[in-house]
């Protein structure tokens, strides 16, 4: 179903802003290679289209938070065909058996014209934004997708576009004059460099909370978390604060017990910033990352028990949304459960959106619970306890 016959469940769940995955075209199912960044995807509509849908999120009271993934193309993009100073070319005196520092994954590769810098791949060559033109180019980019009336961007590999924090800061400064305060950077890095990005495109990704919260939930000790927040007090209004994502095993498949998975979104839900549910999160769509099949994590959101019917996506074989397991939607919503629990939070979140600008005070840890007060124009005191796996606001 598209995003537009969506609408009406996420106003349900009462979110508020919607982050929507590359939707340029693209040769790959998950976009991040742009082969094109004027137009939209042929398979899910075209400009016109996708302006009356940001009418409607609008209409709906709700934001659109657009996935942008300026540091690469993909090879098909016409500027990798026709403009190849746009790109990072091997020198003499290049180290092409350079390696990627996370996985050790090749970021130099061969063709024709010579060894191209692709530090996501051979399929995604790098732009070269040594080049003012580049610079320019990309710059033009957002303010098209702002004109169009988007509300802001996430902004993908924000701390690859050079080789050091500083030009990436001053480069964001650059774009953020026209894309505006309300972004999300994915910089996934030690809460010093991520929040040296949060200040300039508004939001991070917050990686450090995201590692901690799961660790303290899995653990049942609440010192991974704690120390966390003492990292993260005077910024995490700052943050996006999620549970999984396309890059990670979903949180279904981290934390299987309920009691316990349903307290990590309570904590996310009781924290300053934004609190993330990674479509299918809500439902307890299962799935474990692997780099090999990123898709096992991506899988089409399931609205019914058959996973067929009016507006279900069918896409390839599924390996873990599969039919009659009682994840759909159509099963969920009737029966009492983790989407109804779940669907608590969100409205106590809605009703207290206040707290997205609060303040932690008071900080601390009592036995096996951490306690603190969340203060801004209103104040209540939130208590995660670690041994029962529950949350209580007082
Ligand atoms: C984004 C997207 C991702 C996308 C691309 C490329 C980038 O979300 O879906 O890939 O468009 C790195 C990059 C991120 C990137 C991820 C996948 N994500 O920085 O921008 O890879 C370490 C490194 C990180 C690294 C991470 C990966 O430092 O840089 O992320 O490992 O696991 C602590 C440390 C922290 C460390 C972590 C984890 O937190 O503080 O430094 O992070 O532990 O060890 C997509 C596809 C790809 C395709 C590409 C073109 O998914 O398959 O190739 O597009």
């Amino acid at each position: 179903m598209g995003v537009k016959n969506s609408l009406g469940y996420l106003r349900d769940l009462l979110v508020d802003v919607i982050w929507l995955t590359p939707i340029f075209p693209s040769p790959s199912f998950h976009g991040y290679e742009v082969s094109d960044y004027y137009s939209i995807n042929p398979s899910y509509g075209d400009l016109e289209s996708f302006k009356a849908l940001i009418d409607e999120i609008h209409g709906a009271g709700m934001k659109v938070i657009l996935d942008l993934p300026l540091h690469h193309t993909s090879v098909q993009h016409i500027w990798f065909k026709e403009r190849k100073n746009f790109y990072k070319w091997a020198s003499e005196g290049t180290n092409i058996n350079e390696r990627r520092s996370w996985d050790g994954g090749f970021v130099w590769h061969p063709s024709k014209s010579g060894y191209y810098k692709g530090l996501f791949g051979p399929c995604a060559p790098d732009l070269n934004f040594e080049k003012e033109e580049v610079v320019s180019e990309v710059l033009n980019v957002v303010r098209f997708w702002k004109e169009i009336g988007v509300d802001g961007f996430r902004f993908d590999a924000a701390k690859h576009i050079y080789d050091d924090h500083e030009r990436n800061i001053s480069f964001w400064k650059k774009v953020t004059e026209i894309a505006g305060n309300f972004n999300v950077s994915e910089v996934w890095d030690s809460p010093k460099i991520t929040d040296l990005y949060a200040k300039v495109t508004g939001y991070a990704f917050n990686f450090h909370l995201f590692g901690s919260l799961i660790r303290s939930i899995k653990e049942g000790k609440p010192d991974h978390l704690f120390s966390a927040l003492l990292d993260l007090k005077s910024s995490i209004s700052r943050y996006f604060n999620f549970l999984s994502s396309h890059d990670t095993s979903r949180i279904a498949s981290q934390i299987p017990d309920v009691r316990r998975r349903l307290m990590a979104f309570a904590v996310i839900m009781t924290l300053p910033g934004v609190p993330v549910i990674y479509y299918g999160d809500e439902l307890s769509v299962t799935g474990v990352y692997d780099p090999y099949f990123p898709e096992d994590v991506m899988e089409p959101f399931p609205w019914y028990e058959s996973m067929c019917g009016d507006g279900q996506t069918r896409w390839k074989s599924l390996r873990y949304t599969l039919p009659h397991r009682g994840m759909s939607y159509e099963s969920q919503e009737r029966k009492d459960g983790f989407f109804k629990e779940l669907k608590k939070w969100t409205r106590f979140r809605s009703e207290n959106s206040w707290i997205d600008n609060s303040e932690i005070e008071n900080l601390r840890v009592e036995g096996n619970a951490i306690i603190y007060n969340l203060s801004s124009e209103k104040f209540l005191t939130v208590k995660h306890d670690f041994e029962k796996f529950q949350t209580d606001i007082m």
